[in-house]
């Protein structure tokens, strides 16, 4: 274990995912842990930069760890574990922000975005999220960071920060790099294929979640928005629905997109629809009962994270108690 390369990711405990938060993160990380020293976090820290109901928070905490192992995450092999049971976070964080610039905050796209969507609630958390999820990375010295396309921007912050604690006080922590995937790094709504798929959507049937059952997947991509023409051809500038259908249907069937495109060859828009809805309903309905049986089992659970928080704790302590000494934090 320990001359693996550390790998860290993380997914905020909110909403319902959707098949673009698997596509994009979980179903990555199954073949990452094989080969990779990984942490998987359930970020319920950065959650909290929206407002949560609190009781919904704890049980979207447990039903993400519960989806992790679903998944075929193995808690064996990587550490599962919940940001907040972690005080290094906030501690680095702090630290950190001292290393940031406001004008870099305020340029982040996701920022920005989220400032439109939640303007009476525009907190200093929110602004400060990309340094919380620097201090995630850098506790834990990870060497790549597999995440969507949409957080690249976010792990640029994350180096900058690095290289600059770096070169103003010595070396001390890795500089990450990001793992984008190429098929399925972005997966778009359905309703509107210009768009990535969120968990926040505001119109539901854009987005497939992973808690969807089998009838809902399959009115959904009934319904998907396509593209003038009638050739299944993969185009993303002038075919945005029936690309963005084909990366589904080729990562959930295990396929390239030229093998899905010759299947799907002369076939019309409405049968090739309901094809991508079988496919992803198939392959979600065992997680989902797996999720199901696991979130029964709150014990096993609860050992899982304990054991998660007690190994994170031990390493981010480290990094943590050199930055601390390095800043000039007096200490007895
Ligand atoms: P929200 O809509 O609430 O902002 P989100 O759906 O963007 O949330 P996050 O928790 O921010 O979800 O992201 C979790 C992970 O899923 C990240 O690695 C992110 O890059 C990935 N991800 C999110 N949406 C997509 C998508 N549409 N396609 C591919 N990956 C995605
Ligand atoms: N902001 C991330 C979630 C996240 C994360 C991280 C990802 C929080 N901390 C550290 C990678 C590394 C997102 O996916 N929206």
């Amino acid at each position: 274990m320990e001359d693996k390369k550390v790998l860290y990711s993380a997914i905020q405990p909110t909403n319902n995912l959707t098949i673009g938060n698997y596509v994009g993160a979980i179903k990555n990380w199954l073949n990452l842990q094989e080969n990779y020293d990984c942490y998987f976090s359930i970020a319920n820290m950065h959650a909290i930069t929206v407002r949560q109901n609190p009781a919904e928070l704890r049980q979207k905490t447990l039903a993400l760890l519960a989806l992790y192992i679903a998944c075929g995450i193995d808690p064996e092999k990587c550490c599962l574990y919940v940001q907040s049971h972690v005080p290094a976070h906030a501690e680095l964080c702090w630290v950190l922000n001292t290393f940031t610039y406001v004008g870099e905050m305020e340029r982040m796209t996701q920022f920005k975005d989220k400032s439109l969507r939640h303007a009476e609630n525009i907190n200093m958390g929110l602004m400060d999220y990309p340094v919380l999820m620097a201090a995630d990375i850098l506790l834990y010295q990870a060497q790549y960071v597999p995440v969507g396309e949409d957080q690249r921007q976010h792990l640029e912050i994350a180096r900058d920060i690095a290289q600059r604690f770096n070169n103003a006080l010595t070396p001390t922590f890795t500089v990450p790099e990001g793992l984008f995937m190429k098929v399925g790094a972005k997966i778009n709504d359905l309703q509107d294929p210009s768009k990535k798929m969120s968990k926040s959507a505001e119109n539901p049937n854009g987005s497939i979640f992973l808690t969807d059952d089998r009838d809902t997947i399959i009115r959904k991509f009934k319904r998907a928005v396509t593209d003038s023409g009638s050739e299944i051809k993969y185009d993303p500038m002038s075919k945005p629905g029936v690309s963005n259908l084909l990366s589904i249907y080729s990562v959930f069937a295990d396929k390239s997109i030229a093998e899905a495109e010759s299947e799907f060859n002369g076939v019309g828009y409405g049968d090739f629809k309901l094809a991508v809805g079988e496919t992803v309903a198939d392959r979600l309905a065992p997680v989902q009962a797996e999720q199901a049986k696991l979130l029964a089992d709150k014990e096993y659970l609860n050992t899982v994270l304990k054991k998660g928080a007690e190994r994170a704790m031990k390493t981010a302590g480290r990094t943590l108690s050199k930055v601390y000494k390095k800043i000039g934090f007096y200490q007895i």
